[in-house]
């Protein structure tokens, strides 16, 4: 997976705050300290042969060292993650990890959504993209807050980027962080941010068949959304297929219908989000 193709590293990572035009680093080292009290002393050289096997892992060792170093990678992650969480929960935030491949619509969605349920929920929103600030300055101008994390080489979001992201946005309690991952189908899916759930948008240019063949994404998505339903009249596309592809993977997964430009389907996204924030223990959509 990505420590293969060395994508894991993210010194090169960068956090732009839309609101004030300031950039910075994503300093790998400062944002690891706190999480590296179970392992060994931290000098930055995973890929370091004696390193990487040295210290107390559960694990076996016989599956190699590239093994070894993606569970140290992901279980570092994971508890950033973890961190990330109870930021979120102590301040009555509903993160939402929102994964596509590359041009499903993600943005799309979030500026209308954006725009549809303003007034009714306080949406912020942490990008995530290799390169360029387009999709923040999208967000930016429905008018709300926006943070974007470039990746560089990097093909996901990393939870340390994130709580970087975080201290730049500084989302109010009460509200709903939107996080749009670099698109990708298959790295998003191993690194947890401390999201509540990941939404996996899925339109219908790209074949009823993803579900399968990328099992991992659509196991860990509590939603899926079809997205780019106004063009089924032009593509081959077996909706009922997706359907069961993805229930065989996910049987528990939400699954809504719909058309991110001409609207169609909207409204039942927009009841799952308002149903599923919880403001002093009532739901939005009840207010
Ligand atoms: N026909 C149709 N086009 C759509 C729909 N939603 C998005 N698009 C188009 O799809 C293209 C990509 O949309 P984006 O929202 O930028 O996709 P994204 O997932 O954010 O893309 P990346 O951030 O680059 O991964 C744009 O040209 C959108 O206008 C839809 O519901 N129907
Ligand atoms: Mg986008």
């Amino acid at each position: 997976m990505c420590t293969t193709c060395g994508c894991s590293d993210n010194t090169k990572a960068t956090v732009t705050n839309l609101a004030t035009g300031e950039t910075v680093a994503v300093d790998e080292h400062h944002q690891h300290d706190h999480a590296h009290h179970h392992t060994h002393r931290h000098d930055g050289h995973h890929h370091h042969h004696d390193d990487a096997q040295s210290h107390d892992h559960s694990h076996h060792h016989e599956h190699g060292t590239t093994i070894n170093l993606e569970q140290e990678i992901l279980a570092k992650n994971n508890l950033i993650a973890e961190r990330n969480r109870g930021w979120f929960e102590g301040r009555n935030i509903l993160a939402l990890n929102l994964v596509s491949s590359p041009g499903a619509g993600k943005t799309t969605l979030l500026e209308r959504t954006i725009h549809d349920l303003h007034g009714k929920l306080a949406v912020s929103v942490i990008e995530g993209d290799q390169e360029t600030i387009n999709d923040a300055q999208r967000i930016k101008a429905t008018g709300c807050k926006v943070v974007q994390i470039n990746t560089g080489t990097g093909c996901h979001l990393e939870a340390d980027m994130l709580a970087r992201g975080l201290k730049q946005l500084q989302p109010p309690v009460d509200s709903v962080v939107m996080i749009e991952n670099v698109g990708n189908l298959v790295c998003p899916a191993l690194f947890d941010l401390g999201e509540k759930s990941k939404v996996v948008i899925l339109s219908v240019t790209e074949g009823e068949d993803k579900p399968i063949k990328y099992p991992h994404m659509f196991r860990a998505s509590d939603v899926m959304i079809i997205n780019k339903i106004d063009l089924l009249p032009y593509v081959e596309f077996n909706i009922d297929q997706c359907i069961e592809h993805a229930r065989s993977v996910n049987p528990d997964i939400k699954i809504f219908q719909l058309s991110a430009t001409k609207g169609d389907g909207l409204d039942n996204w927009y009841n799952w989000l308002t149903n599923t924030v919880k403001i002093n223990g009532e739901s939005v959509a009840a207010l």
